[in-house]
């Protein structure tokens, strides 16, 4: 299916030329009738072979109802616009054209309608003109007549062939669908309708309202129950949920946990009074079938930071516009950034400026890059396709479902590093600086990106980050050391006592930080003696008529069970002697 939108000037014969089409009348309020006019957004399809359904989103003209026109035409992507050859260009064409063109809209087909009333020459004279600085430049104009029929079918040849070149959206595309009606039908409940502009919704389906679940008891497309319906189509559909009342139009139904809700977005103006005249500061932002009150700050010539009255689902690259409803002044709003910092510092507005030069393509190296360190799944909600080829080509690094962008990992890896040799100065014997303290000082969300940016010489071993570089031991340290080693030296077995090692000021990480540096041997805490100590046991033992008891070891060796039994232990376990059942032992080797 496809959908067009009408627009032009009220009383133009939009929705007279709507209903020629198709045979159906797109006005169906009582006193739209009476009035003459429309009011509501109306709905009507035909099939125009080759290309199939062709749904039409019918607007109202009069200036009151702009924002239902906006409601109508914002998620579609195609346009007819109808101006009358009797009369001459009016304020609602132009207002209505300078919405398309700030939207971006490239698809249209321009009716030059009445023309059985007035000479339609003029009046296409003067839309080619209009049309020629806008996005419809290339739109064909022609003259019809909705009451005579004249140029009806050059009209659907315009309109299949512009149909053909629409893009055609991806089915499996995250949904995003805007509600532009809402009501009640007896039996069945809520119901809502929308352009569906991508994706595909399944009854059985939930969706999310950005505050609230919703079922989709049923889906309707072109007045048919369907099981389900792909964008771009017009649908229907019957919800089930416990907060509907709170749905109307506005309301946007989204794929669950896909998008990224947001009040605060940066934007750059693309179109509008004239360059360098930016919106004021209470501008509407017009998205979708929704509108919301903002407030406009201005960060440079052409961008500004919008804070929403209330977060709509945004991402990269979405077109808005922004109205001023005083002077009915349109601003087209290209959304570069729907998750942006905040602003704190005097002076942050130009920072934040010239970071957004290149924003807006929702390329992942550019996001990664700017922001530093962003979630992947943010990334992905705002519409950033985040992949290994994609993160790989960008540079980045991903761990733990975090990107950090190169830059700022080689910024943290010198943070790591330096962090890393200041420990160790003031603690040589720690091992190195924990995981965990390193997250709080980066202030990073997780220990796999610490993990990530420790870079050679640095190593992780045992959950702390270290050089890998001999502990060199504190001069207090080596003291201790040196004193135990000369007491050592006389009598190589009599380890010093707990005392004796109080006295001189070892303790028990200093015992341990010693052994580890080479400069003791320590069978046991508590137990120190010189390095080598093993070896030299062993050939004294060796002396011994083998097996020996541990009693024969203790006096041969001239030390105290207290020493001799970690001793013996120790050389089991280095192989120096081997252990009988009977607890005697024998010198290997
Ligand atoms: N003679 C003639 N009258 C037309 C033609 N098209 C529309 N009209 C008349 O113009 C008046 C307005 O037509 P509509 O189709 O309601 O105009 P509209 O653009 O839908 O108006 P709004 O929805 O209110 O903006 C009606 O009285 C139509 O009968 C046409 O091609 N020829
Ligand atoms: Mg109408």
């Amino acid at each position: 299916m496809h959908v067009i939108a009408t627009a032009g000037h009220v009383d133009h014969g939009k929705s007279t030329l709507v209903r020629a089409l198709t045979g159906s009348d797109p006005d169906r309020l009582e006193e739209e009738h009476r009035r003459g006019l429309s009011i509501e957004l109306g709905y009507v399809w035909t099939s125009l072979p080759p290309v199939g359904d062709v749904a039409f989103v019918d607007v109202p003209g009069h200036e009151r109802f702009v924002s239902t026109m906006l409601a109508g035409v914002g998620p579609v992507p195609a346009v007819l616009l109808v101006v009358a050859a009797d009369d001459p260009w009016m304020p609602q064409a132009a207002e209505h054209l300078a919405a398309l063109d700030a939207l971006g809209v490239a698809h249209g087909v321009v009716a030059v309608s009445r023309s059985d009333l007035a000479d339609p020459g003029p009046a296409t004279a003067r839309v080619r003109a209009e049309l020629a600085s806008t996005s419809l430049r290339a739109a064909p104009v022609l003259p019809v007549s909705g009451r005579t029929g004249a140029g009806l079918d050059e009209l659907r040849a315009r309109l299949v062939e512009m149909v053909e070149q629409l893009p055609a959206p991806a089915p499996d595309a995250d949904v995003r669908l805007w509600v532009d009606r809402r009501f009640t039908i007896k039996g069945a409940g809520t119901v809502v309708t929308g352009t569906l502009p991508a994706g595909t919704v399944r009854v059985g389906d939930t969706l999310s309202t950005g505050t609230a679940s919703v079922r989709v008891r049923g889906v309707q497309s072109l007045e048919q129950p369907r099981e389900s319906a792909t964008g771009v189509a017009r649908v229907a559909l019957n919800l089930a949920g416990d907060d509907l009342d709170a749905i109307d139009r506005g309301t946007a139904l989204t794929t669950p946990e896909a998008w990224h809700h947001t009040d605060a977005l940066d934007v750059r103006v693309t179109s509008g009074a004239g360059s360098g005249i930016l919106p004021p500061e209470r501008p509407l932002l017009h998205i979708g079938a929704t509108s919301v009150g903002t407030h406009c700050r201005p960060l440079s010539d052409d961008l500004v930071r919008l804070r929403l009255d209330r977060p709509l689902p945004l991402r990269i690259g979405d077109r808005a516009l922004l109205r001023d409803p005083g002077s009915r002044q349109l601003w087209g709003a290209a959304v570069l950034d729907p998750a942006p910092p905040r602003l704190r510092r005097r002076g942050a507005a130009a920072v934040r400026a010239r970071a957004l030069a290149d924003a807006g393509r929702a390329d992942l190296a550019g996001e990664v890059a700017r922001r530093g360190l962003v979630s992947a799944v943010l990334l992905r909600r705002l519409g950033v396709a985040v992949d290994d080829q994609a993160v790989h080509s960008a540079g980045a690094l991903l761990a733990d479902g975090w990107l950090m962008s190169d830059e700022r990992a080689t910024s943290e890896a010198d943070q790591v590093s330096r962090a890393v040799a200041e420990h160790e100065r003031q603690s040589p014997l720690a091992g190195g600086l924990p995981l965990s303290v390193l997250v709080e000082r980066l202030g990073v969300p997780s220990v796999e990106l610490v993990r990530a940016v420790v870079r050679p010489p640095l190593r992780v071993e045992s959950g702390r980050v270290t050089s890998g570089r001999d502990a060199v031991l504190p001069v207090g340290l080596q003291r201790a050391v040196e004193a135990v080693r000369r007491d050592l030296e006389a009598e190589p077995f009599a380890a010093p006592t707990a005392d004796r090692l109080r006295e001189v000021g070892l303790d028990n990480a200093g015992a341990a930080a010693a052994a580890k540096a080479g400069l003791l041997l320590r069978p046991a805490p508590g137990v120190v003696l010189l390095p080598g100590a093993d070896r030299l046991a062993a050939k004294w033992l060796a002396e011994l008529p083998q097996p020996f008891t541990t009693s024969e070891a203790r006096v041969r060796l001239g030390t105290s069970r207290r020493v001799v039994l970690p001793l013996l232990a120790h050389l089991d376990r280095t192989g120096l002697t081997r252990r009988h059942p009977d607890d005697r032992r024998e010198v290997t080797g």
